[in-house]
């Protein structure tokens, strides 16, 4: 589990309906995190998604998985599942209560299955003059899977709403990225903060964020550019809606990672591979450690 050390003291808010207002002014402008209790269960899948019912409407389909143990994909934005499975054994796998490194993640639920979308939509605060309101992505993993230390590629807020199981949400706000080991050219951190050591990455003290237990039902809304780390502490199943980020800056960093930066470190993966790898690496800790000298 993650080192009890970090500062992970600041407050996260608790809401339970939100109207879009209230959303728009209090979190999604200024890029503050919320929790949002019992948001699944305002609508049909709250009741109905059961790992039961998954089974039975989805247990046949053939699903690509990632395996944490896996260690090829720690350096790439995008990945190739490390093997097929049908998604019924693949619950079956995540939902008994034992560690597991499998986990499924940006699952396009609703291309899938369209008809699901009657059972859990975009929710109203988050939809409104939102072009990727239709876009559902599943995220599925066993008991003590951890999710690397990161931020979205393209810069989106992120709604994460929970159905089964509970999860640990660490987030950063993106003032403390340059202490956060962001590796040149990527978007996630050189640190894995399962096991946090702090002489190493000294950056680590300068950093302050939240820590949320979400649990079956719960929303947690991740703002634009907030780094994220979350352990699964059972078996689990989120959806996530995503909206673009809003401010211009936001907006243009996300459209030039992805069209600049994540294919120039595709190709220089390739062409260099693991010299490439080092050579960021070198760069990370060396930016950091400069962070701290400046005043
Ligand atoms: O909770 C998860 O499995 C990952 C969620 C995530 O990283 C995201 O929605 O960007």
């Amino acid at each position: 589990m993650q080192n009890i050390d970090l500062s992970l003291e600041i407050a996260v808010e608790h809401a339970e309906e939100l109207s879009y207002n209230d959303f728009k002014i209090k979190y999604l402008l200024p890029g503050k995190p919320v929790l949002i209790k019992g948001l699944a269960n305002l609508q049909p899948a709250g009741e109905k998604w059961t790992i039961d019912w998954f089974k039975k409407t989805m247990g046949n389909l053939q699903i690509g998985v990632f395996d944490n143990n896996e260690k090829k994909h720690v350096y790439s934005t995008t990945v190739n599942p490390d093997k097929k499975m049908g998604f019924g054994d693949f619950l079956d796998l995540i939902t008994k209560d034992e560690p597991s490194s499998i986990r499924m993640f940006r699952y396009n639920l609703y291309k899938q299955n369209p008809v699901l979308r009657k059972d859990f939509s975009c929710p109203s605060f988050i939809r409104r003059l939102n072009p990727m309101r239709r876009f559902g992505f599943m995220f599925l993993g066993g008991k003590d899977t951890d999710v690397r230390l990161h931020y979205d590629v393209d810069y989106s807020n992120v709604l994460l709403t929970q159905f089964y199981g509970s999860k640990k949400v660490i987030l950063f706000p993106p003032k403390y990225s340059k202490y956060l080991y962001k590796m040149p050219f990527n978007t996630h951190s050189l640190v894995d903060l399962k096991n946090v050591n702090f002489k190493e990455f000294p950056g680590l003290k300068y950093v302050k964020g939240y820590q949320i237990t979400q649990e079956a039902g719960d929303g947690v809304f991740m703002p634009s550019g907030h780094w994220h780390y979350n352990t699964y502490l059972t078996g689990g199943i989120s959806v996530a809606f995503r909206k673009l980020a809003v401010t211009p800056r936001g907006l243009s960093k996300g459209i030039k990672f992805m069209t600049l930066t994540m294919p120039f470190d595709k190709t220089m993966n390739f062409l260099l591979g693991n010299k490439w790898h080092k050579r960021k690496e070198k760069m990370c800790v060396e930016r950091v450690a400069k962070a701290i000298k400046e005043p």
